[in-house]
C-alpha cells in the first residue's frame, strides 16, 4: 500500500546530504520539514522553510539537548495507526500532527570511543537516547512511516518517492524498518561493549599506555597483616595491610626479631628510613624522626656510618628509628648500645643482624624493635597510594629519575671532586625529606636538615642553624629550585661552598650570580624531588 509523505522529522548528527534531501522534499514533494536545533539551522541556512520541534511540542530543548525530541506530541504522530479510527480521533482531539518520515542518524558514539584519551563522561554524553527512540517508533509503525538512518539511503529513497508520485510502497518502508532496527542494534552493541570494558573484571587493554588507561588498570588489593593498638594518635583505630605474596625486602615483609609491637608511626618511619638507607651502595645508616631523616651518613664501616648519622643531630635522634643498608655487625651494635652515649631508639631495621650483634641488642633494651628485611635488592616497589577525603591518589614511585652524570654546572666555579661526592650524597638524602627540603652535608654526613617548611628560605635557615659551626665548608641540596637568590645569600653566610638544585626558576640567573659572587659552585639536576 502506498503512503504519502507530508511531514518529515529530521534530526541528524551527520549532516552529509541533508540540504539536498531537504530541498527535494520541500520543493518537489511539498513536505513540511520539522527539525531539532542543529539540523534545523543547517536547513534554514540553506533558505528552506523548516519548523522547530518545539513548534509541534510546545516544549523547548532542555538539559543540554539530552531532551530534544522525547515528547508525546512527536511520538503520538509517529506511532498512531493510520488504519485505526480511534488512533486518528485521538490525534485530532489533541491536535497532534502525523509524522510520515523520520530522518535521523545518531550521536557518533562509536567514533567517539575509538578516539584516544576519551573520558567516560565524554563517551556517555555521546549515547543517543532520543534518536534511537524515534527510529524505533518509526520502524515499528513502518506501515505508515518511513525512516532513514544513513545519508547513503537518501538517493534511493528520493528515487522511490519520485517513482510513486511522492508516495512510498509498503515493501520499501519495511525494508527501511529492517535497516533501522539493524542500525539501532549495532549502536546499542557498541555501547554495551564499551560498558563491558568498564567492568572491574574486564581484560585490560593490551595497548594501555595512556594515563586514563593506566589508571583503569590500577587494582589495589591488600591483605590484613596485623591490627595495630592505635593509629597516629591513641583515639584512632588502625591496622596494617600488606600486598599479598610479598617477597620484596621492605617494612611490610620484614621479620620482627625483638621488642614491643610495632606502632602505626613506627611503620611509617621505618619505611622512610629504610627507603633512604637503600639508596646508598656504601655502608649507610639513617636516623628518622617524624618521617624525616634527621641524620644520615655513609662511611667505610657501618659502625662509623651509624656514629656519623647519629651525630648529625643527636638531639633529634633521641627516640628515632634507625635503618641500615648492611647487616648489623658487632661493632655497630656496640656503637648503638654504648652506655656512655645513653641512646634511646625506637626501632632498628636492617637486612640482617650478625648473631653477636643481635644478642647485644636484645640484651640492651627489652622494648627496642629489631626488624630483619633480608638483603636489600633494588628500591621500593609497586605504586604509591595516598588517601584523600573521598578519593585515592595513585602515582608511580619517585625512583630512577636521577642521573648525576647529566647534572650541569651553572656557575663559573665547578665543584671539586670532594664537593661533587658530597653533593651527590646530599641530593639523595634531600629526596627523602619533606618539602621544602634543604640538606647540608659535610662529606657524606648530614649536618643539617630543613624539612617541611612552607618557604624555602626558612628551610635553608633551619638547616644552617641545625648544622651550627659545621655548616662552614658544607654543601647544600635543595629538592626544588630556588625561587630567589636569598637562599644563596643565606647559604653563603653559613659558609656553604657548593649547591645542588634542580634549576628551572625564572630567577635562576640571579641565584647563579649570587653563587658566583660568593665563589659557590652550583649544579643543576634538571630533576626535582617534591615530597609532600
Ligand atoms: O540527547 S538525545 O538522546 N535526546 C533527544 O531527545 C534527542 N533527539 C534527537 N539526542 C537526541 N537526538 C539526536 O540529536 C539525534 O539522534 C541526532 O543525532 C542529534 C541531532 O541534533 P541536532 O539537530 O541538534 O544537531
Amino acid at each position: 500500500m502506498l503512503r504519502p509523505i507530508r511531514r518529515a522529522l529530521l534530526s541528524v548528527s551527520d549532516k552529509t546530504g541533508l540540504v539536498d534531501l531537504a530541498t527535494e522534499l520541500a520543493t518537489k514533494f511539498g513536505v513540511e520539514l520539522v527539525a531539532t536545533g542543529g539540523t534545523k539551522k543547517a536547513i534554514s541556512d540553506a533558505g528552506l522553510p523548516v519548523k522547530d520541534v518545539s513548534d509541534l511540542t510546545g516544549f523547548p530543548e532542555i538539559l543540554d539537548g539530552r531532551v530534544k525530541t522525547l515528547h508525546p506530541a512527536l511520538y503520538a504522530g509517529l506511532l498512531a495507526r493510520r488504519d485505526k479510527t480511534e488512533h486518528m480521533v485521538t490525534l485530532a482531539a489533541h491536535q497532534l500532527p502525523e509524522i510520515d518520515l523520520v530522518v535521523c542518524n545518531l550521536y557518533p558514539f562509536e567514533e567517539t570511543v575509538a578516539e584516544e584519551g576519551v573520558t567516560e563522561a565524554q563517551a556517555i554524553e555521546k549515547i543517543d537516547i532520543g534518536g534511537p527512540c524515534m527510529v524505533r517508533a518509526a520502524a515499528k509503525n513502518h506501515d505508515a512511516v518511513a525512516v532513514l538512518v544513513e545519508p547513503e539511503q537518501y538517493d534511493d529513497f528520493l528515487l522511490e518517492l519520485k517513482n510513486h508520485d511522492g508516495q512510498l510502497p509498503k515493501d520499501f518502508r519495511k525494508e527501511l524498518a529492517f535497516v533501522a532496527f539493524q542500525r539501532v542494534t549495532q549502536y546499542d552493541a557498541a555501547i554495551a561493549e564499551y560498558f563491558h570494558g568498564l567492568m572491574p573484571d574486564a581484560e585490560p587493554d593490551d595497548e594501555a599506555d595512556e594515563p586514563t588507561e593506566w589508571a583503569d588498570e590500577i587494582d589495589p588489593p591488600f591483605d590484613l597483616k596485623q591490627t595495630l593498638r592505635y593509629g597516629e594518635n591513641p583515639h584512632q583505630k588502625a591496622a596494617f595491610y600488606v600486598e599479598p605474596d610479598l617477597e620484596h625486602p621492605c617494612v611490610a615483609s620484614a621479620l620482627q626479631l625483638h621488642g614491643k609491637e610495632l606502632s602505626y608511626n613506627n611503620i611509617l618511619d621505618l619505611d622512610s628510613a629504610l627507603n633512604l638507607a637503600r639508596e646508598f651502595s656504601a655502608p649507610a645508616a639513617v636516623v628518622v624522626k617524624h618521617n624525616n631523616p634527621c641524620g644520615a651518613a655513609t662511611a667505610a664501616s657501618l659502625a662509623d656510618a651509624f656514629r656519623q648519622a647519629w651525630d648529625g643531630d643527636p638531639l633529634s635522634a633521641f627516640g628515632g628509628i634507625i635503618a641500615f643498608n648492611r647487616p648489623v655487625d658487632a661493632a655497630t651494635a656496640a656503637a648503638l648500645t654504648d652506655p656512655t652515649a645513653k641512646r634511646f631508639v625506637e626501632c632498628v631495621i636492617a637486612p640482617d643482624f650478625e648473631p653477636a650483634a643481635l644478642a647485644a641488642l636484645r640484651g640492651w633494651k627489652e622494648n627496642v624493635r629489631l626488624l630483619r628485611t633480608g638483603e636489600l635488592t633494588g628500591g621500593p616497589e609497586g605504586l604509591d597510594y595516598r588517601r584523600v577525603d573521598g578519593g585515592l591518589l595513585v602515582q608511580t614511585r619517585d625512583t630512577g629519575a636521577d642521573n648525576p652524570d647529566a647534572w650541569k654546572v651553572a656557575t663559573k666555579r665547578k665543584p671539586t671532586d670532594a664537593e661533587a661526592a658530597a653533593l651527590r650524597f646530599a641530593w639523595l638524602v634531600c629526596k627523602h625529606v619533606k618539602s621544602n627540603a634543604i640538606v647540608l652535608a659535610t662529606g657524606t654526613q648530614v649536618v643539617g636538615v630543613g624539612a617541611g617548611q612552607m618557604s624555602r628560605v626558612v628551610s635553608v635557615d633551619i638547616a644552617a642553624k641545625k648544622a651550627g659551626d659545621r655548616s662552614k665548608g658544607s654543601v647544600l641540596a635543595s629538592d626544588a629550585f630556588f625561587p630567589f637568590p636569598d637562599n644563596v645569600e643565606l647559604a653563603a653566610a653559613a659558609g656553604v661552598t657548593a649547591i645542588v638544585q634542580p634549576g628551572g626558576s625564572v630567577k635562576d640567573a640571579d641565584s647563579v650570580e649570587a653563587c658566583d659572587k660568593h665563589g659557590i659552585a652550583m649544579l643543576f639536576t634538571g630533576v626535582r624531588h617534591f615530597r609532600h
